[in-house]
This record gives structure tokens, C-alpha cells and sequence, in this order.
């Protein structure tokens, strides 16, 4: 992938601010902005130096609009490896645009998403996992996301994405030596020797992929379904959870039919939130389809918050639930709410975690986090471990494992040495492509596609 074109984007956010940034990167980039930018000390933007800032003026169809700073970086040393500047004008939003229409004017094209960052990781700047980790700072809503996405996480994933190839990498080369020249004593790959070490890469594999448990529940959120019979207080709890008045609560069983939506971030994790229909027989044909919704939404969660009413006694249809709730194979936390009243149910010892609350008096909001908190980080984060921080690395991770696992089983079976190497070169390339070491085009396009202009 080569880049012939130089691009320029607005890099804050389009509206009215104190400061906008015009970004612009490519090998016209200094000639460019000259075209745009006069320079106060009257040397153009070509000739000054490098990772310095100068003050000037912005020119739009030869008069002076306005008044900046320019600052000019040349490749390689450049966050995207190649020539850059960057123009900072006053935050209106007619000039910033006019700068940017200027930059056009004078031979720029108008950057796509995530081009900039696209371009430092085609042109080696950056990794893959790190690329991926800068959306996800400007995406962070809470410290544990900004952790992993910052810059520590980013360097233990690459570290390990590197080690899990590397030791890969050179125990195929061990075994196609093997291969080709057993009796040579040039290699020290037996068999055995082998099993062992694909053994212990899907050990270390395996720990890494169950740390997305945490990671996308950090960065990402947990999809997490309200559920329950009608009335138990499911739209009490939502409304609890998210400090709004979102989902309308009446004592008519039967209130919600839709499926409500709001996210909360509880302790060091975010619970997407979706408060669901009772679930009851009903003739009624609106209610009908909001039951189906709410089951639906149940198997799609990772979470299910299961709503029970304390202050009445456990019924038949109550047991049919928790049945229906044990089959799922989500995690399951019991809520049993309306805590204020006498207490008539007997819920324990039936799901993993219980906890009580009272949603009316918005009592239980703590309890319920760190029941969550517990099941997605074993209750504490342990930042200095490397995090998997989004579907494309747990997929990779994942294929690599398979691949691994593949080449052990045709060992076992007493198969040679080069039909495991054909699922080791395969789990090769996962490895290679955690880290975007050998990944397709269209793939790097998808995934900065995602970005936000102008980054
Ligand atoms: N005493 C008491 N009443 C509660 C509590 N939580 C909810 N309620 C009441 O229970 C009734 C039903 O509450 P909702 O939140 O609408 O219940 P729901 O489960 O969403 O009901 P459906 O949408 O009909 O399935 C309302 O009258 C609430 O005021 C609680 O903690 N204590
Ligand atoms: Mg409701």
C-alpha cells in the first residue's frame, strides 16, 4: 500500500472553539501549506525546520484571513513517516474550514477516517495493537480504559504478540531442519521437544485470550439484559442503574414491551444495559412479541441481570424462570429487589451471585457492581499483564490457538514433522496479523475506516 496523495483534514472537532487544527500529511505537505501559510520570520514552511513551530498568517484566496501557528514535521520523523504540517488557526468554524479549503485549493485531497494513522502503521510507525489502542483512548470513558488502552497495555500486547511469533518462528524453522536434515546433529527439535513447546505456546496463547474477558468489558461494555417476570422492578433498576428516568415504571404489570437501552459504568467496567418485557403468557399481541424480544435479547447477552420480587412468595412460574435462566449459558446475577418490604422469597444458593436491593430506594447500585466487576475481572485489573482489548485480536489469538492445537493432534496421531508445520504456519500468520506484522489491505482498510477524520 503506497500513498502518492497528500491529504489534510480538520483534526478537532468541527464547531466553534478556541483552537482548530488543520492537519496535513503527505510529500506535498510543506509546499502545500507554504501555498496557505505565511510564515512571520518570511522563510516559506518548506524551508523551516524541522519539529518547529512558527507563527504566521493564513491566506485564502490571496487576502489574510487569520492568524497561527504552523508547525512542520519531515519523514521519516513524523507520526505518520512522512512529511506533515500542521496549521493551527482560531476554532471558528468558517475559517477553519477555509484554511482546510485552501489546503484543497492548492493540491491537498481531503483525508479519509483514520487516514493519518493509517499511514503511520502502513509506513511502520506503529503496530497494529497500538493503532487500534489510539481509538480507543479518544473512545475511553473510564481510567481502567484509558489504562488498557494507553500506552503500557499497548507495549506488553505487542511484546507478547511478538514472543508468541518469534518462538513460533523459529520452532518451524527448527522443524523444517529437522525435517530436512535428520541426521545432521544441526537441530535440537525432536519430536517430543516439539509437542512440548506447541504445548506451552497454547499455555501462554490461552491466558491471553482469556484476558478479553476483562478487556472488552473495560473498553467495550457488557451487553447486559434486565430480565424477569412483570412488575419485579426491572425498569426500577435500569433507572437506578443509569440515574435516569429512561423506562417508564407503573405497578400495571405489563409496562414495558420494547426493549429500553442505557449504559453505566460500574466501578472499573460499563453494563450496556437493556431493560426487557416481563415474562408471561399473554394473549395480548403487543406484549407477545416484547416477551420473544426480551428472550431474544437473553440469549444474546453476556450478562443477564435476572429481576425477582423478594417481597413475594416463590411460585411454580417463578421456578420455570430461574429453569429457563439456568439453561442459558450467560452469566447470571440474581437481583432480588423490593428489599424494602417483608420479605416472603427464599432466593439463595441458586444462581452464582445474589445480591438485594431495593430499587425504589435506589439501595443496591454498589452491590450489583461489584457482582459484575467480580465475574468480568476476577474482581481485581492486573495492568502490568497484557489485555486483548478487541474482537479482531480474539479472533486472531483464538485461530492461532486452533492452529496450534491442529498441529499437536496430527503429532499425536504420529503424523511427521511437516504436516504439523503446515497448521504451524498457519498459526504463524494469526500471530503475524495480532500485531498487523502480515495482514490483507482490506482488512487495515476496515479497521481505519473506523476512525474519526483527521486522526
Ligand atoms: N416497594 C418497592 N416497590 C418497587 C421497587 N421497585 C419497583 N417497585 C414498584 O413495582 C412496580 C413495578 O415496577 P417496574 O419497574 O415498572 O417493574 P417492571 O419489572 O419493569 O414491570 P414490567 O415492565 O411490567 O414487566 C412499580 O409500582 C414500582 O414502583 C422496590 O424496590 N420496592
Ligand atoms: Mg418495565
Amino acid at each position: 500500500m503506497m500513498f502518492d496523495k497528500t491529504v489534510a483534514a480538520l483534526s478537532t472537532p468541527y464547531g466553534r472553539g478556541a483552537i482548530a487544527m488543520i492537519r496535513m500529511t503527505g510529500g506535498d505537505a510543506l509546499k502545500i501549506a507554504s501555498a496557505v501559510f505565511r510564515a512571520k520570520n518570511g522563510k516559506s514552511l518548506s524551508d523551516q525546520p524541522s519539529n518547529h513551530a512558527v507563527y504566521g498568517q493564513f491566506i485564502y484566496d490571496g487576502s489574510v484571513i487569520d492568524d497561527g501557528v504552523a508547525t512542520v514535521y519531515r519523514a521519516p520523523l513524523s507520526y505518520t513517516g512522512e512529511d506533515m504540517a500542521e496549521l493551527c488557526c482560531h476554532g471558528g468554524v468558517l475559517v477553519s474550514s477555509l484554511v482546510l479549503r485552501s489546503l484543497i485549493d492548492a493540491g491537498a485531497c481531503a483525508a479519509e477516517g483514520g487516514e493519518f494513522t493509517k499511514r503511520a502503521f502502513v509506513n511502520g510507525k506503529l503496530r497494529l495493537t497500538s493503532a487500534e489502542a489510539i481509538m480507543d483512548i479518544i473512545d475511553a470513558e473510564t481510567v481502567g480504559a484509558l489504562k488498557l488502552a494507553g500506552g503500557a497495555n499497548r507495549g506488553l500486547l505487542s511484546k507478547e504478540a511478538e514472543e508468541l511469533y518469534n518462538e513460533l518462528k523459529h520452532l518451524i524453522a527448527a522443524a523444517y531442519a529437522y525435517i530436512d536434515y535428520p541426521d545432521e546433529d544441526m537441530t535440537d527439535v525432536t519430536v517430543l521437544e516439539l509437542k512440548e513447546r506447541i504445548r506451552s505456546l497454547i499455555e501462554r496463547a490461552e491466558a491471553l485470550k482469556d484476558t478479553y474477558k476483562t478487556g472488552f468489558a473495560v473498553c467495550e461494555g457488557v451487553r447486559t439484559v434486565i430480565a424477569g417476570r412483570t412488575n419485579v422492578g426491572k425498569s426500577s433498576l435500569l433507572n437506578m442503574l443509569t440515574g435516569e428516568q429512561t423506562a417508564i415504571v407503573t405497578e400495571i404489570p405489563g409496562t414495558t414491551r420494547d426493549v429500553v437501552t442505557g449504559s453505566v459504568i460500574c466501578g472499573q467496567i460499563k453494563l450496556k444495559l437493556s431493560d426487557t418485557a416481563g415474562i408471561r403468557e399473554t394473549d395480548d399481541t403487543v406484549e407477545r412479541i416484547g416477551v420473544l424480544k426480551a428472550r431474544q435479547t437473553m440469549k444474546d447477552a453476556q450478562l443477564v441481570l435476572a429481576v425477582f420480587d423478594g417481597s413475594k412468595p416463590r411460585d411454580e412460574e417463578d421456578d420455570k424462570l430461574i429453569a429457563e435462566l439456568l439453561s442459558l449459558s450467560v452469566p447470571v446475577i440474581a437481583v432480588i429487589n423490593k428489599s424494602d418490604l417483608p420479605q416472603s422469597a427464599d432466593y439463595d444458593g441458586i444462581f452464582e451471585r445474589t445480591v438485594r436491593i431495593s430499587a425504589k430506594n435506589k439501595e443496591g447500585k454498589e452491590d450489583i457492581a461489584k457482582a459484575a466487576e467480580e465475574l468480568f475481572t476476577g474482581g481485581a485489573i492486573d495492568y502490568d499483564k497484557p489485555h486483548l482489548i478487541n474482537e479482531r485480536q480474539y479472533a486472531q489469538i483464538s485461530s492461532f490457538i486452533s492452529s496450534c492445537r491442529s498441529a499437536l493432534d496430527a503429532l499425536m496421531r504420529g503424523e511427521t514433522q511437516d504436516v504439523a508445520c503446515f497448521d504451524l504456519e498457519e498459526a504463524l500468520s494469526a500471530a503475524a496479523g495480532l500485531d498487523g506484522r502480515d495482514i490483507k489491505d482490506d482488512i487495515v482498510d476496515e479497521i481505519f475506516s473506523k476512525f474519526c477524520v483527521g486522526k
